[in-house]
């Protein structure tokens, strides 16, 4: 069976998102989209990364903040979520700590952010260099990586959602080989390692276990 992996567009009301994901799907590029309503999910993709077969499925979260409670649902067991902001839009670039935080407090640790600048065919205020510099001060548990995006020209799509795709199944491919290792160790051997564990300090110097 294959490999699943979740990605999840969130962002601002109008920061790009489903153009991204329309870019990405060589859609037309439209200067009037619809906002999203709640999410939209176009189903399964098959793609190998590495010589492994993934079901890769994308989200596209609604800004709207009355669709919250939806976009935090649609977080659930999310590997990578792809975090837009509007280059064009000062205001999109401010709310890029709350858009950290809420991510932070709905999801796991595991989960790779990957943090995408649109619209850069427009005129912007800032140059790479210093959103470089300011997303590392940002609060966020991992050091996070900047894409910087159009979908009207297409320049940068692919780049993001090849790392996105990459880092995924790197997470996945982690986490199974973790789920094997203690498969490895039977069962009796499982509580004692956890006893061990817990009382650790017991251990200190002991290279037996
Ligand atoms: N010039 C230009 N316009 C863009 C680009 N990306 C999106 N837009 C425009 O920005 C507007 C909002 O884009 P959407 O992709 O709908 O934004 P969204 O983040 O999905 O918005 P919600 O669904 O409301 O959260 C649309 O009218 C797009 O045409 C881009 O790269 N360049
Ligand atoms: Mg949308």
């Amino acid at each position: 069976m294959n490999e699943t992996l979740k990605l999840v567009l969130v962002g601002q009301q109008g920061a790009g998102k489903t153009s991204l994901l329309q870019s990405h799907r060589q859609q037309e590029f439209r200067a009037h989209n619809a906002p999203t309503v709640a999410v939209d999910f176009s189903g399964v993709k098959n793609v190998e990364v590495n010589g492994k077969l993934f079901d890769i499925s994308i989200w596209d979260t609604a800004g709207q903040e009355r669709f919250r409670s939806i976009t935090r649902m649609s977080l659930q067991n999310t590997n990578v979520a792809i975090l837009c902001f509007d280059l064009s839009d000062p205001d999109s670039y401010r709310h890029i700590q709350g858009w950290l935080d809420f991510l932070h407090v709905n999801c796991s640790s595991e989960m790779e952010i990957i943090i995408v600048g649109t619209k850069m065919d427009l005129p912007t205020f800032y140059n790479k260099e210093d959103l470089q510099k300011f997303i590392q001060t940002l609060n966020s548990q991992k050091q996070l990586k900047l894409f910087l995006t159009s979908s009207k020209t297409r320049e940068g799509i692919e780049e993001t959602f090849q790392y996105a795709i990459e880092q995924g199944a790197k997470i996945k491919l982690k986490s199974s080989q973790m789920d094997k290792s203690i498969l490895l160790i039977p069962p009796d051997q499982q509580s004692i390692k956890k006893k061990q564990s817990s009382n650790n300090k017991y251990f200190q110097g002991c290279y037996c276990c």
